[in-house]
């Protein structure tokens, strides 16, 4: 008990501000939102708030491109806001941990234009140029966002490496200078009494000497700079670095985003002798389900079967036990909501496998991550089309595979995109059954999913039965039983395809989790000593081994 950290036994409920709440009808969720809904978090019984960015963005990228890291964009409000956010935050008990994004800064922050206006500006070194080879990209890295990760600039004759959009080029971090800089700003917030830091791609910081050609999957003409890039060789030295120039200024929570991250880095980067981060959000367990052409990434419409994804969740379970600490998500603003995902949104199963897939989740060992509207069951937004998206990966995947190499055609992609798309994550909050769900008067930035004349935090308040206070039981049963933090995790029949069983086990007492992945009733038996008490389930009754569509319950037992 005495050694637990505060981080680990919070629970974190991520805010994706321009989609959360808007108070001066522009159709852009703010600052003002946030604070508005603070005692809704706090009724929720979440202990941190994650800010997606909101700093100065021309959002080619939604704010994961910025402009000036010490400001707060206009469309939010203000640095007098933001203070104002923080300390009603505090006042209630929440902290607040904000994104961190210096793998790659906008193309507008100033530092970019005055490196970009010549080779001898002084900070030329902040970015990464290259000279053309050949005539063309210094190597075959692709960008995340599709195409070449290399953007020639007419001004200097040289190329900027950009590992995700044209708008988003990569800080260099060999350059001593740049890394002070960076520290000083973080310093900055820190001062202002933040709490702790999200780090977006924070395994990409530190590029592989030479600059190697990637491997790519067959069909693409690019290297996956996933592989070729994350966990470069001085990532952990820079990591260190910040650790002892800005992390141990504070008692801050640190989690890394972690793209391309095995359990083997995952250990050194979250390590438990704290001296790096706290965590990483891995990216294996939502990389289960990719096209298995590889050329097609990410984009696919079949779900994972349940040994795999057993098998994936139980290995970093297992591994990071005692060694270092895990997060625990299903979603956030990069994946499609959660119930749609491993649950079932058909109007008859979609409470009940919200919860059971919230059961499975928050009964693991880690620290528990809610994206906003995830707790009332928001699903995918399926009424959203081509001429609706604002997602940069998405249109961006629709010109090149579909335009540009014809890998696929617009149909299908479009299937996979309401399967997979970033968008079905970001559609504005769902606050009530009015005009916009209460998000906004104006026209939303994005639009809204057509669900939410049922689908809204008005009616999960209204109902005891609803998403919104199980998984208020759920955080609360974690404050409360010291087990859901520490206790050792055990897999149970790893090959069910249908049933997700395991425990958690203590020194003195376990808990047997059990999830029916399916629509379908199911019969089961455990081992479930006399003593056993129903801790919390998603049927009113326990019907031992018989198990009814998505159910979940927990046993607890000494
Ligand atoms: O995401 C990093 C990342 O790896 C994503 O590109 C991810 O692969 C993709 O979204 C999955 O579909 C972070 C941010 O969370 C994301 O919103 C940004 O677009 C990205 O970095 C660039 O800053
Ligand atoms: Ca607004």
């Amino acid at each position: 008990e005495e050694n637990i950290k505060w981080w680990q036994k919070a629970v974190v409920y991520q805010i994706y501000p321009r989609s959360f709440q808007d108070t001066n009808n522009d159709g852009i969720g703010d600052l003002k939102g946030v604070e508005q809904h603070l005692d809704y978090v706090k009724k929720l019984g979440a202990d941190v708030i994650w800010l997606n960015p909101v700093y100065n963005s021309p959002n080619k990228d939604n704010g994961y491109d910025i402009s000036d890291y010490q400001s707060i964009n206009p469309e939010f409000g203000d640095m007098a806001q933001f203070d104002h956010l923080l300390a009603g935050a505090h006042d209630r008990g929440l902290k607040i941990v904000m994104d961190l994004v210096v793998n790659h800064s906008s193309d507008q922050h100033q530092w970019f234009i005055e490196s970009r206006s010549s080779k001898d500006s002084d900070k030329r070194d902040f970015y990464i140029w290259r000279d053309p080879v050949d005539g063309h990209e210094p190597n075959n890295w692709g960008s995340f966002f599709s195409g070449s990760a290399w953007k020639f600039d007419e001004a200097t004759g040289q190329y900027y490496l950009h590992l995700f959009a044209e708008g988003q080029p990569d800080l260099n971090w060999e350059n001593p200078k740049l890394r002070d800089t960076i520290w000083d700003m973080m310093n900055w917030w820190v001062d202002k009494g933040i709490d702790g830091f999200r780090m977006d791609v924070i395994s990409l910081i530190s590029k592989p000497d030479g600059y190697p050609d990637g491997k790519g999957p067959e069909g693409d003409v690019y290297g996956n700079s996933n592989h070729a890039v994350a966990n470069g060789p001085r990532v952990h030295q820079y990591l260190q670095e910040m650790r002892d120039k800005v992390l141990n200024n504070a008692d801050m929570m640190t989690v890394g985003e972690a793209s391309g991250v095995d359990i083997e880095n995952a250990k050194q980067y979250a390590i438990s002798d704290g001296s790096e981060l706290n965590m990483v959000f891995q990216f294996e367990h939502v990389e289960l389900d990719g096209n298995p052409n590889d050329a097609l990434g990410k984009w696919y419409d079949q779900r994972v079967s349940l040994p795999k994804l057993k098998e994936n969740l139980s290995k970093w379970q297992y591994e990071l036990d005692g060694k270092a600490w895990n997060s625990l998500y299903w979603n956030n603003h990069d994946q499609p909501r959660a119930v749609s995902r491993y649950g079932s949104d058909k109007p008859e199963f979609r409470v009940v496998s919200a919860k059971m897939a919230a059961t499975l989740l928050h009964f693991m060992q880690g620290t528990p991550y809610i994206y906003q509207g995830e707790e009332i069951g928001m699903t995918n937004a399926y009424n959203l089309g081509w001429d609706d998206f604002n997602d940069i990966e998405i249109l961006n995947a629709r010109e090149y595979l579909v335009n540009k190499e014809h890998l696929i055609d617009d149909d299908t992609l479009l299937r996979y995109v309401h399967y997979k798309g970033r968008d079905n994550a970001r559609t504005p909050m769902q606050w009530n059954d009015g005009k916009n769900a209460g998000f906004t008067d104006a026209t939303p930035w994005l639009k809204m999913n057509n669900n939410f004349d049922t689908i809204n935090v008005e009616a999960a308040l209204a109902d005891e039965d609803s998403v919104f206070y199980y998984y208020q039981k759920l955080i609360q049963l974690r404050h409360e039983l010291p087990i859901i933090t520490t206790g050792h995790y055990e897999l149970l029949d790893p090959e069910d395809a249908e049933v997700y069983a395991y425990k958690r086990v203590g020194d003195d007492e376990e808990l047997l989790v059990i999830n029916n992945f399916t629509e379908n009733e199911q019969i089961r038996e455990y081992d479930v000593p006399e003593n056993a008490e129903v801790l919390i389930s998603n049927y009113k009754d326990d019907q031992g081994s018989t198990l009814r569509p998505f159910e979940a319950k927990v046993y607890r037992y000494t």
